[in-house]
């Protein structure tokens, strides 16, 4: 049961899609402050609270204070409040009550949830405008599947995108990357991805190429696509500022560009060096910027990401030219300790400050609105307009989309990816514990950088963070300009590499289709063990999850670990992975297990009662077939297992 109520005057998102009826009285669970702002709840001591998305810390998200503020900061630590997304719906979880809680604000919330009182969640607005869905339900996952059916259907990318991606950030040449292209060949590892970042540009300019570095490059499209490979090239949010460049000129006769108070279009500075922004909630700017896609679709690329959309600025034109006012009141002055604190702060937040976004205002639905306002969904409109133009451009097939930036409602039209996290074991966790959350609210195809975006890979790292991300629908190992290389033939154990990456297209079949039955059924793809097992111990597990219906993952994320523990809450067959087609079945008793497992080795278990599918891997995604399916299974048919295929390109 879904109830909806309002509280102000909220600035529409768009984020869900039925017309709910809004009911009368006071909103359940909680107590509403209008004073404070806030809607307060005492939670229980075994009160679990899952969700909100792409956030730092644990599944359970209880014990601190997520802020919604989508923000470009690529230092994902602990003691972060905000990422790169707002996705604001939870579920209260415990024996006595279950329930969900959706939070429909473009604006800033705070979700204190025992962080400031152990006993209590706050929830707080910066504007107290908002539409608040209360979901009730049988079970948790069938909050989530009654939420998702709200928020309309999660995206549906290619079923190439199931394939192996590498990246990086500094391919500077159409050479580099068939040098990619060819040692991952020569090492026999599969691949049907390679990414460009902005290096293909032309000076950073969104949907140009750099014909010098990258010539000929319809034909480069062509030559790697015949070799089973898909360049995917990133489209950043900020468009130069360039007489002659006619995205910008075509902007700004089009009047598609957000604006300052005074009307001028805002000067902001990227990549590019400086840039205007378009307006993506101006549907006339949306449809505008979304049909550009079509100068790289026409030339045979067919899929994208799209960064820097918070959107991230390094500074504003405006900004700077205070802040160097600010610096001549502080030359050949005796700064006291204080002065020059004040002094390097004002240096430090030049990028990505708070005031900045409240210069600028957009044209939406009608009405002119100052960006902080609706400062979290702004890279949500930038993804759709990419999803809305490419059901014009591409009416047949889908095309691959996925974004840095998101808000619920972003889910269908593309996926995400978590940003700039780094090369740290941490970071590995973060990932496995960010993916059911994902799963609440839509993200389906999702991932994290393999290996760490940022700070310097090691092989271990690599080979156990590719034996888990082998598992989450977007596999792709990016990293940072300046660090270390880390494509998986750079290493010393190439076999292992290959051999986890093999089975990775050995599991295609079963990702695929949990993938899918998830998107058409609104379920969950990756789930927290309580969401199935109900005692104590599995409502507690942070670092295991279930995938689809048939397996658990217990992957490991510490630093020369041979083994962990792990928890099984029921009798489960263990299978251990040296290849696709080399591993051991054995069957574990339900309870705590030290298990072992070589940095060659990937583990899965197999749930009681079901089937996990297996494919004979093969080059790329291309030869991934149906055919010669082979089956594991733990007191269960075969049969029993309701395999979804289709053609994976045609739009359904
Ligand atoms: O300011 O395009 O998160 O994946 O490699 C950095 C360069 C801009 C941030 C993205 C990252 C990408 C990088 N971008």
């Amino acid at each position: 049961m879904i109830r909806k109520f309002r509280i102000g005057d909220p600035i529409p998102t768009d984020a869900v899609v039925m017309d709910i009826e809004l009911s009368e009285g006071s909103i359940p669970y909680f107590d509403t402050d209008k004073e404070a702002k806030e809607l307060a709840l005492f939670l229980e001591e075994d009160d679990k609270v899952f969700g909100l998305g792409e956030t730092v810390r644990g599944i359970n998200k209880r014990g601190w204070l997520y802020v919604s503020n989508n923000s470009d900061d690529p230092n994902h630590t602990e003691n972060k409040h905000s990422l790169y997304a707002s996705q604001n719906f939870l579920i209260v979880f415990s024996k006595k009550k279950t329930f969900g809680i959706y939070i429909d604000t473009p604006g800033r919330v705070s979700f204190d949830i025992g962080y400031t009182f152990h006993n209590k969640m706050s929830i707080s607005f910066e504007d107290f405008d908002a539409d608040i869905y209360v979901i009730d339900g049988d079970s948790a996952e069938d909050i989530v599947s009654s939420f998702r059916h709200i928020i309309g259907r999660s995206y549906i990318p290619p079923k190439w995108a199931f394939g192996f991606g590498q990246s990086r950030w500094s391919y500077l040449t159409a050479d580099e990357v068939r040098e990619v292209a060819d040692k991952y060949q020569a090492a026999g590892i599969p691949i049907d991805m390679i990414y460009l970042d902005i290096d293909y540009m032309e000076r950073y300019k969104d949907f140009t190429i750099d014909e010098k570095a990258f010539p000929n490059f319809p034909e480069f499209v062509k030559e790697m696509k015949n070799r089973g490979i898909h360049l995917v090239p990133i489209i950043d949010a900020g468009v130069k500022i360039e007489d002659g460049y006619d995205i910008y000129e075509e902007g700004v006769s089009g009047d598609y560009f957000v604006k300052k108070e005074n009307g001028e279009n805002l000067v902001a500075a990227v990549w590019p060096g400086k840039v205007h922004f378009p307006d993506f909630l101006k549907d006339e700017a949306r449809a505008w910027f979304g049909s550009k896609y079509k100068i790289l679709t026409d030339v045979g690329i067919e899929g994208f990401w799209n960064d820097m959309n918070e959107p991230a600025i390094f500074y504003t034109e405006d900004h700077l030219n205070e802040v160097f006012d600010q610096i001549d009141t502080y030359k050949g002055k005796n700064l006291g300790v204080r002065e020059f604190f004040g002094f390097r702060d004002l240096i430090a937040h030049i990028s990505n400050n708070e005031a900045d976004y409240k210069r600028f205002y957009h044209e939406y639905k009608g009405r002119k609105i100052r960006h902080d306002k609706v400062h979290n969904i702004f890279g949500y409109n930038m993804t759709r307009a990419a999803g809305e133009a490419f059901e014009k451009i591409s009416p047949d097939k889908r095309i691959l989309m996925f974004s840095r930036s998101s808000f619920i409602g972003a889910h269908r039209y593309g996926g995400i990816w978590c940003g700039d996290n780094h090369s740290w074991w941490s970071h590995l966790l973060m990932n496995i514990q960010e993916m059911p959350a994902l799963s609440m609210t839509g993200f389906l195809y999702s991932g994290a950088d393999i290996g760490g975006f940022d700070s310097d890979v090691t092989e271990d790292l690599l080979l156990r963070w590719a034996a888990f991300g082998i598992f989450t629908p977007l596999f792709r190992n990016h990293s940072a300009e300046g660090t270390r290389r880390q494509e998986f033939y750079r290493f010393e154990n190439i076999p292992a590499f290959r051999n986890i990456v093999n089975l990775r297209y050995a599991l295609v079949p079963y990702l695929y289709s949990e993938y899918m039955k998830a998107v058409l059924n609104d379920r969950m793809l990756f789930k927290p063990l309580c969401f199935e097992y109900d005692d104590d111990r599995s409502s507690q597990i942070e670092d295991q999850l279930l995938l689809g219906e048939s397996l658990m993952l217990a992957p490991i994320y510490t630093q020369n670990a041979t083994g962990r523990y792990v928890y099984l809450p029921e009798d489960m067959k263990l299978i251990r992975f040296r290849s696709f087609d080399d591993y051991d079945e054995e069957i574990i008793e339900k309870g705590d297990h030290y298990i072992e497992a070589e940095l060659d080795e990937i583990l899965v278990f197999v749930r009681k009662g079901h089937v996990l599918p297996l494919a004979e891997p093969s080059k790329g995604m291309g030869d991934v077939t149906k055919d010669d399916l082979s089956y594991i299974c733990f007191e269960a048919e075969p049969s029993s297992y309701e395999l979804y295929t289709d053609d994976g390109i045609s739009r359904i």
